[in-house]
């Protein structure tokens, strides 16, 4: 009986050539503000068409129960935002669109992350069409604006606070409390077991609604939700104590004329987090004494993630990771040291292979 439905239905699936996408199903970063704004700007589009919205916030690592899932689909528009290619997994991710688009959905993914020429190459070549923008200037948040609703002056103003967060300027209270927000909510999810989209939904849903004012009162500098304010109020204390300490264990050295400091990472601390209270010399008294903000800054996770900041523009933490097998940006980027025991012999580690080669200095040709 139910195999006869499915079929008649399949049958109908191959022999309309237009169908009606009826529903949107979203698909974003739950890691930070840019994932959470770009799928509030893709809710408020699907809104602006009249189509049924459902949405799954992920990361990498998380991507074949996600996307099998989407294999069910039809009729949907399915629209990926701030998340890359996981190039172990193009294949499953692949097989699950093109049967989600055999029952007429279509494809649109907006990123601003690298992506492989294959990853690339295996997106645009899925049938009806898909969408795939990447632009390396923008955050994703900033790219659903412009492609989707680029007249919404909700959505910019998503976007304009994405963008703070992403390229870490912190010149929005509002933008770097919704940071905090975002983080407080997912560690507490992850430590109490519990799925984050339905943890991070309630916010989600505000921003959609009316962007930031829906969560943040930016007269009173507080979160609308009182218990939510009291969480990162909260939050913000026990990091910024995690922080400190954290400073107290530094490892310092001069190289190349260039202080390099390199710190143990806290857990529930993020690296930019950490990277932006420790280039600000007002954090750094410690113990009667004042450290000087160092030019380059190395946190060193428990896993052996290097994150890679810097306090002046003196150098480029681009170039720095390259040494690490990693990449970014000049003022911030990430790497790998792998698993380690003795933090002193990490650090010796680290200013060994700087002093090695001098890429990672940005000349001072002023002189
Ligand atoms: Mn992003």
């Amino acid at each position: 009986m139910r195999n006869s439905t499915t079929m008649s239905e399949q049958r109908e699936s191959e022999s309309k050539t237009v169908r009606k996408i009826t529903s949107l199903h979203s698909i974003s970063h739950d890691k930070d503000v840019d994932g959470l704004n770009s799928a509030a700007i893709v809710w408020r589009y699907a809104k602006s068409k009249g189509l049924d919205f459902s949405v799954t916030l992920t990361d990498y690592g998380a991507f074949e129960p996600v996307f099998s899932a989407i294999a069910s689909r039809r009729d949907t528009l399915i629209v990926v935002s701030d998340l890359g290619m996981d190039d172990t997994i193009l294949d499953t991710v692949v097989t699950s669109l093109t049967r989600a688009i055999s029952q007429g959905c279509k494809i649109v993914w907006l990123d601003h992350h690298h992506w492989s020429e294959r990853a690339i190459k295996a997106i645009l070549a899925l049938p009806n069409k898909p969408i795939l923008r990447i632009n390396h200037d923008f955050c994703a948040a900033e790219i659903a604006h412009k492609v989707l609703l680029p007249r919404d002056e909700i959505s910019a103003e998503l976007a304009r606070i994405a963008h703070d967060t992403d390229f870490n300027l912190r010149e929005l209270d509002g933008a770097t409390a919704l940071t905090d927000a975002v983080s407080v909510i997912r560690f507490s999810a992850i430590d109490h077991r519990e799925d984050v989209s339905d943890a991070l939904y309630p916010v989600l849903l505000k921003l959609a609604e009316k962007g930031l004012e829906g969560v943040w009162d930016d007269t009173k500098k507080k979160f609308i939700d009182a218990l939510l304010d009291k969480r990162v109020d909260h939050y913000r204390k026990d990091k910024a104590k995690k922080m400190r300490k954290a400073l107290a264990g530094h490892c310092d050295t001069i190289i190349h004329d260039r202080l390099v400091r390199v710190v143990e990472i806290p857990s529930g601390v993020t690296s930019t987090d950490m990277g932006t209270f420790a280039a600000k010399p007002e954090n750094l008294h410690l113990d009667g004494k004042s450290l000087k903000v160092a030019d380059l800054l190395f946190m060193l996770s428990q896993g052996g993630m290097l994150g890679i900041r810097r306090g002046h523009d003196t150098v480029l933490c681009n170039m720095v990771a390259k040494q690490f097998n990693g990449g970014g940006h000049p003022f911030a980027a990430g790497g790998e040291y792998g698993l380690y025991e003795d933090f002193q012999a990490v650090c010796d580690d680290l200013f060994q292979t700087l002093s090695k080669s001098t890429d990672w200095l940005v000349q001072d040709d002023a002189q």
